[in-house]
Order: structure tokens, then C-alpha cells, then sequence
């Protein structure tokens, strides 16, 4: 069971993706009325390894107060890319990139940083522009995490290759800088566990794309994680993200069950946000 990503991510093998930039056409650089309207609201992002707990403490954040609003990762759809064959059936990118990663790694990163860039895009809703307290926006990951924890790992594996990696920077420093005003964060959740945690948790959540997941992939999407949020050793682009605060949550412990875990971290997550 174990060893399928690993071998496909050691033996790859190598063709030029297809690149599409037609989705860029439909946004706009300016900073427009619903960023600033929404000025007010702080954006902030949770980070972490592959099934530490993202989506469980995002959910009971959302359920935690009115004025937090949380955006899930659309996995949803990097596992149903539509109109992807001439049978026009939907196909698994997210399986794909694991079978295939020297194939499909820099197709991946587009999607997945694409669709991170529209869900950063899209204003605050109503609710938390009527807020009289601390409204916040809380994202499942984020354009940073694309780019310095998996775009960055994919290529240091060699699923990236050079070029790649080159043109992904050079559109992903563009897209970010021109869209700054309406994407930049104002701090980051790091819920940090040991790989083998969050191995344990790939399993007991059983999604059927990491079935080949192994041991060795997680520690180095730790060690990403580690350089950029504790050790600050990864190398920036971007100066408000060099300086960011960083809540650091304990996510080994089983937060899910434990209401007293709960309530500590909310507790620290309502201080964290009352100070940015
Ligand atoms: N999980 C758990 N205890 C916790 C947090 C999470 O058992 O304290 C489980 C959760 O039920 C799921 C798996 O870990 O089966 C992965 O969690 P999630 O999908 O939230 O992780 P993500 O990939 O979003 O970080
Ligand atoms: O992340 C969802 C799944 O998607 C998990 O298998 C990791 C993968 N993922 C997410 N973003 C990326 C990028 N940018 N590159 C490669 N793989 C990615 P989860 O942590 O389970 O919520
Ligand atoms: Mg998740």
C-alpha cells in the first residue's frame, strides 16, 4: 500500500504540461470598493502538513463565533476537473498528481494556486462587514503555502523541473504583487504535529488519492513547514509576509474530542486575532 507515491516519485517520468493562463483574463489587478469596504476584516490563514486537522479546527472555528468566517480548500475540485477529456468526463487531478508527479506536479500548482487566488479574491460576506467586534476571514491554506511549501518541495524532488519552477515564480511573484491590496494576510495559524501524526491521520481519514501516501513525503512537507514558519530560513518574495505573526498550535494532541483542548485553542486563536 505504502509505496506507490514514493516509487512514482522517485522514477519519474518527464513531459512539458499544457499550460492554460485564460482564467487570469476575468480578474482585476485594482484594489476595488470590496477590499477596502472590508478593510476592517482581518484575513488569516491555517497551515499545516497533509491531515494534521486543517479542515476539522476550520469548522470548529466557524462554528466557534459569527464574526469568523471560514473557506475550506476546494479539494472538491482539483478531484473533478470538468471537461478535462474529449468525452467530456471529469477528471482527478489530485490523482494524478500523485500517480504521475513529474507529469502532472506543474499542471497541480496552477490549479491549485489559481484557485487559491480566486477564493482570496472574493470579498468578505455581509455578516462580517456588519460586524461591531473582530471580524475575520480564516483560509484553509493560502497562495504562500502553494508556493513555499508544495510548489517549492516539487521542485527540490524533481517534479518540477528548472524551467518550471522559473515560469511558476515569475507568474506566481506578478499575480501576488498585483493583487496584494486584496490578498495579503494579516497572520497565520501553524498547526504543527510530527509527520507520523499526521500519517495517522491520512489513514484514518482514508481519502483514496493518498492511499500511496508515504512517511518520507510527509517529513519533508514538515521540514517546508518548519523553515518557513519556526525556523524562518525560506527564502521570501513578499516584504508584509516576511513580518507576519504566527499563532503556533500544538496539533498533536486530539483536539477533535477533547472540548478542554478545544476551548485552550480557541482561546488563543480569539487573543491571537485581537492582536493583529
Ligand atoms: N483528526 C483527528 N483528531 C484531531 C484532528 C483531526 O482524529 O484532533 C482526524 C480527522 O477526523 C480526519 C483526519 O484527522 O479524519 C484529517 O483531518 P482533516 O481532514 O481536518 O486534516 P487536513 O488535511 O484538513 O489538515
Ligand atoms: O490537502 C489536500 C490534498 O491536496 C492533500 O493530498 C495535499 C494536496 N495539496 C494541497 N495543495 C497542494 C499543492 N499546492 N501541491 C500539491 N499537493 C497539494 P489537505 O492537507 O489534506 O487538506
Ligand atoms: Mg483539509
Amino acid at each position: 500500500r505504502a509505496t506507490r507515491t514514493t516509487s512514482t516519485l522517485k522514477t519519474m517520468v518527464s513531459a512539458e504540461p499544457k499550460r492554460c493562463y485564460s482564467d487570469l483574463s476575468t480578474c482585476s489587478p485594482s484594489p476595488g470598493p470590496d477590499r477596502d469596504g472590508g478593510a476592517r476584516v482581518k484575513r488569516v490563514s491555517i497551515e499545516g502538513n497533509i491531515a494534521v486537522g486543517k479542515s476539522t479546527f476550520a469548522r470548529l472555528l466557524q462554528s466557534a463565533s459569527p464574526d469568523w468566517e471560514v473557506v475550506l480548500e476546494p479539494v472538491s475540485k482539483w478531484q473533478s476537473i470538468e471537461g478535462g477529456g474529449s468525452e467530456q468526463t471529469a477528471s482527478n487531478l489530485l490523482h494524478m498528481m500523485y500517480q504521475d508527479p513529474r507529469r502532472w506536479s506543474y499542471t497541480f500548482q496552477t490549479h491549485s494556486c489559481m484557485s487559491r487566488m480566486k477564493t482570496q479574491l472574493q470579498p468578505p460576506p455581509a455578516r462580517l462587514l456588519a460586524s461591531h467586534g473582530t471580524p475575520v476571514q480564516v483560509y484553509e491554506r493560502s497562495v504562500y503555502s502553494d508556493r513555499y511549501i508544495f510548489a517549492k518541495n516539487m521542485f527540490e524532488l524533481g517534479c518540477i523541473n528548472h524551467t518550471e519552477w522559473a515560469v511558476y515564480q515569475d507568474w506566481h511573484t506578478f499575480l501576488v504583487e498585483q493583487f496584494d491590496h486584496q490578498v495579503a494576510l494579516e497572520g497565520i495559524i501553524y498547526l504543527r504535529a510530527s509527520p507520523q501524526k499526521c500519517m495517522e491521520r491520512v489513514g484514518r481519514r482514508g481519502r483514496a488519492e493518498e492511499s500511496g501516501l508515504e512517511l518520507d513525503y510527509l517529513e519533508k512537507l514538515h521540514t517546508q513547514h518548519e523553515k518557513w514558519l519556526i525556523e524562518k530560513s525560506t527564502e521570501l518574495h513578499f516584504e508584509k509576509l516576511k513580518h507576519i505573526p504566527v499563532l503556533e498550535l500544538d496539533a498533536s494532541v486530539e483536539f477533535q474530542s477533547d472540548p478542554s483542548v478545544r476551548n485552550e485553542f480557541i482561546a488563543k486563536v480569539k487573543d491571537f486575532f485581537s492582536g493583529l
